[in-house]
């Protein structure tokens, strides 16, 4: 009889793969649409998938990478939480041979053959968007805005790339200022206690917050409103990833515009992973094509969101 490698190659399949994904956290919504588009696409694909959790922590999310590499895992993907400080793992990865495929966040490396390619979304144009409503949505070009910048995970590429696009297109329009940027994380708790501090000590004086993901800004329209103004009133705000809670935040007016950014990665993940273990080729940058929400649009297309 034929052993497995051997049928395999008689009826033309591919081998099943072993996947290793070191998942970021649970820190968004977002994040959790990502989670569970990983492990229905392995089960689809019949990749065998060993995921763990770093919990927004670089140290975990290194060991747990060293794990992998140590159950020799034909493939590893990790969502990384910030930009540097990966060198050495992933040269223990490449000199044991396993591809590492970066998902949805992308890294800084002086060496760009330690990883193999990044599937994901494109941070700065996200950035570009978020600005560019407002831009558009002025009343006046000469009437000034301030604005409040709601940070995610200091030094993340999300963070650092959706805050670079917003100030490019700013920097051509001197009426809109930015007077504080405050680390929120990502987390809702985080949004909500950060805008607590900035409507403290701006008050009414804050006209836009542009937070750099839904679940910040549904922490800030509940300290807006506890703190007795009107979010997507008195106070308009504009976030990235257009989830479910942005749409309904949308459809009540609360939230003036969400910039998407698609979770659903897992099939392109077990795609990549299959074709790395195959000895195929695959791209170095698969970018996924998004959209942006306004409040119109939103009521539109909340029921066929369901993350
Ligand atoms: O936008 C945010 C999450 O890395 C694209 O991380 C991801 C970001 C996402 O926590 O909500």
């Amino acid at each position: 009889y034929l052993k497995r490698n051997e049928l395999n190659e008689h009826l033309g399949k591919d081998e099943k793969v072993t996947l290793g994904f070191a998942q970021v956290g649970n820190e968004s919504a977002w994040r959790t649409a990502n989670t569970d588009s990983i492990i229905k696409a392995a089960d689809h694909e019949n990749v065998d998938l060993q995921l763990k959790n770093a919990h927004n922590n670089q140290e975990k999310q290194i060991a747990i990478m060293r794990e992998f590499i140590k159950q020799k895992v034909d493939v590893i993907a990790f969502s990384p939480l910030v930009e540097h400080g990966w060198e050495e793992v992933l040269q223990e990865a490449k000199n044991a041979g396993i591809p590492v495929i970066l998902s949805d966040r992308e890294i800084k490396v002086q060496d760009n053959s330690l990883w193999t390619a990044f599937i994901g979304s494109d941070f700065v144009e996200e950035g570009r968007r978020a600005a560019q409503w407002i831009v558009d949505h002025m009343e006046s070009s000469k009437d000034t805005a301030h604005i409040i910048e709601l940070e995610g995970t200091k030094n993340s590429a999300p963070a650092t790339d959706r805050k670079l696009g917003f100030k490019e297109v700013l920097e051509n329009h001197h009426n809109l200022h930015i007077i504080d940027s405050l680390l929120g994380d990502f987390t809702l708790g985080k949004g909500k206690e950060m805008m607590e501090k900035a409507l403290q000590q701006f008050g009414s004086e804050i006209d836009i917050v542009y937070a750099h993901n839904d679940d910040m800004a549904i922490g800030a329209i509940e300290a807006i409103e506890e703190y007795g103004l009107r979010p997507g009133i008195d106070i308009k705000i504009i976030s990235i990833d257009a989830t479910n809670k942005a749409f309904k935040a949308l459809s009540t007016g609360k939230l003036n515009f969400t910039v998407e950014c698609n979770p659903l990665l897992g099939p392109q993940i077990m795609q990549a992973a299959k074709e790395l273990k195959n000895g195929r080729e695959i791209p170095m940058r698969i970018i996924t094509s998004e959209e942006t929400f306004t409040q119109e649009e939103a009521k539109k297309e909340m029921k066929k969101r369901n993350y």
